[in-house]
């Protein structure tokens, strides 16, 4: 049995209370998860503030550079140890994680270095009422202990892209990893260790939200600011904390996010692009399509071309040949989507695949797998077509023209992202600018220039962060103004 343990300045710290991390695939216990109460929240602060005035925070940019390079070539050399990690927490395809979720663990790292290294401040030369002349620069200072709190749906992947430009601006961090998904996170703090990152610079406390690591570590002054990936409604809670000495924080949340296809769009492209949209991960991505809009013309062809796609997606565990779609990540996960699934039928939707829990092989029984699903037929009112799902699910409805497609895209709460499948650039462009989203992605899906800026709008989320836009976010920009 593995144990998970916290990670506090440099050693992996037991607690004496532990709550069980299962595998999605067949619901076995796999671990122990030792849970951090408010002592190990104090130390952890206590180290990640030391260790801000320390060694790390003497350290040159260079170095740390250096440093951080050194973490993605160890993920790298130990890809099959962080691979193992990831597939036994959350059960998805081989292929995916070890395209998409362990190699951006590393890249997380190396961009946000590189860019630490060569992104400039401000600097401006002005005449002064005297006569004279002063020359004002931007300085960049560490933000200080930064509170990283993660989902489970791409652990490894979503934790890093917090923690690399945190350290690359010289912060300290502490991460709160999900309860689902502890693996990657205490892994790495091997890696820190073993590349000499110095002791309190990479924390790790694991526990729950409410009542538990979540909510003492963002509830706790020493905090200087919190970065959160995950639910929209938890973004409220931990925004209340942060209230408290108004701390900064950075949100991406959650997202109901439309897909658009024009009937001049390349159908077979188009109907891949939305197949992996809507059922990669099993649907738990929050930039996922939940909700397709399909030009009158090729709307029948379009539903019979995605349910054909969606039926011949393998169900099974990482390893199956040619598997597709791999187990949500909890029995409560699955009984959220499932009652989607149940809501739909009461709501009036014809079910065009799917809509169900597939039957599975004995020992696979106890997964949490449900079927691939696809709707068509319901009211934009309804709960499926409003609500955030996380699953493996969409609805799909005809539209006229332009107009009405943003419309329709825009009638939502929610402003994460879009995709958009049109041969006219015209249309593409000025999609782009009516779509009220931080992310529109025109005939690709989840194309990522970690360059950009990633974030969402509305109940999204709150800032953008990638490139230089995470610097804002994980420093402080200090103006100095010289008289010469
Ligand atoms: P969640 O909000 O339930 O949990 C996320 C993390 O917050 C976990 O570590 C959890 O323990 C912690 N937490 C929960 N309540 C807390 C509290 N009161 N105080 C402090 N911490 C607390 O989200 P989830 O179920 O893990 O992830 C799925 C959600 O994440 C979906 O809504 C999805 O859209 C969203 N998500 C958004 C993005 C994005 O980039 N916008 C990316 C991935 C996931
Ligand atoms: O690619 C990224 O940097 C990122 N933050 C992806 C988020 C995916 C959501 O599930």
């Amino acid at each position: 049995m593995k144990h998970f343990r916290n990670f506090i300045n440099g050693e992996f710290v037991a607690t004496n209370k532990t709550f069980e991390n299962r595998a999605p695939v067949d619901n076995r216990v796999i671990g122990l998860v030792h849970e951090a109460g408010q002592a190990e929240v104090d130390a952890a602060v206590a180290a990640a503030r030391a260790a801000l005035h320390g060694e790390w925070g003497r350290m040159t940019v260079a170095r740390r550079v250096e440093l951080l390079h050194a973490v993605a070539d160890e993920i790298v050399r130990r890809f099959d140890d962080f691979l193992e990690a990831e597939l036994a927490d959350t059960g998805k395809p081989r292929s995916l994680a070890s395209h998409i979720d362990i190699p951006r663990g590393a890249a997380n790292f190396k961009i946000f270095a590189d860019i630490v290294k060569n992104v400039p401040t401000e600097s401006f030369e002005m005449a002064t009422p005297d006569g004279g002349t002063a020359i004002s620069y931007g300085l960049r200072s560490p933000l200080g202990v930064v509170a990283v709190v993660c989902p489970w749906n791409l652990p490894l992947l979503l934790m890093t892209w917090k923690v690399g430009p945190a350290l690359a601006c010289g912060n300290t961090v502490i991460v709160k990893p999900s309860e689902e998904t502890p693996a990657t996170a205490t892994l790495l703090g091997e890696v820190m260790a073993h590349v000499g990152i110095p002791n309190g610079v990479y924390n790790v406390l694991h526990g729950f939200g409410p009542g538990s690591a979540g909510e003492y570590l963002t509830r706790h002054p020493g905090v200087s600011g919190i970065t959160f990936t995950g639910e929209t409604r938890t973004g409220e809670a931990i925004m209340a904390a942060a209230a408290k000495g108004v701390r900064p924080v950075s949100f991406e949340l959650g997202g109901k996010n439309a897909g658009i296809v024009f009937a001049d769009a390349d159908f077979d492209k188009a109907v891949a692009g939305i197949t992996r949209s809507a059922f990669e991960n099993c649907g738990q991505v929050c930039l996922g399509t939940e909700r397709v809009y399909v030009q009158r013309p090729i709307f029948d062809r379009f539903v019979q071309a995605l349910k054909e796609k969606a039926e011949a997606l393998r169900i099974g565990p990482s390893d199956e040949p040619g598997v597709g779609l791999g187990p949500l990540i909890s029995a409560e996960h699955k009984a959220k989507v499932l009652s989607y699934y149940e809501l739909a039928r009461s709501e009036g939707a014809t079910v065009v695949t799917g809509g169900g829990a597939p039957a599975m092989p004995t020992e696979l029984a106890d997964g949490h797998w449900v079927q691939p699903t696809i709707w068509t037929g319901l009211p934009e009112s309804a709960r499926v077509i409003r609500e955030e799902i996380f699953g493996p699910c969409c609805h799909i409805a005809p539209f006229d023209t332009e107009e009405e497609a943003i419309a329709l895209a825009n009638a939502t709460d929610y402003g994460l992202a879009t995709t958009v499948w049109t041969q006219d650039l015209g249309t593409a462009h000025r999609m782009a600018r009516a779509i009220d989203v931080g992310l529109c992605w025109v005939n690709s899906w989840f194309l990522r220039d970690l360059r950009t800026a990633f974030g969402g709008s509305k109940a999204s989320g709150i800032g953008r962060e990638g490139g230089v836009h995470s610097l804002e976010f994980y420093t402080e920009l200090r103006n100095v103004m010289v008289k010469l």
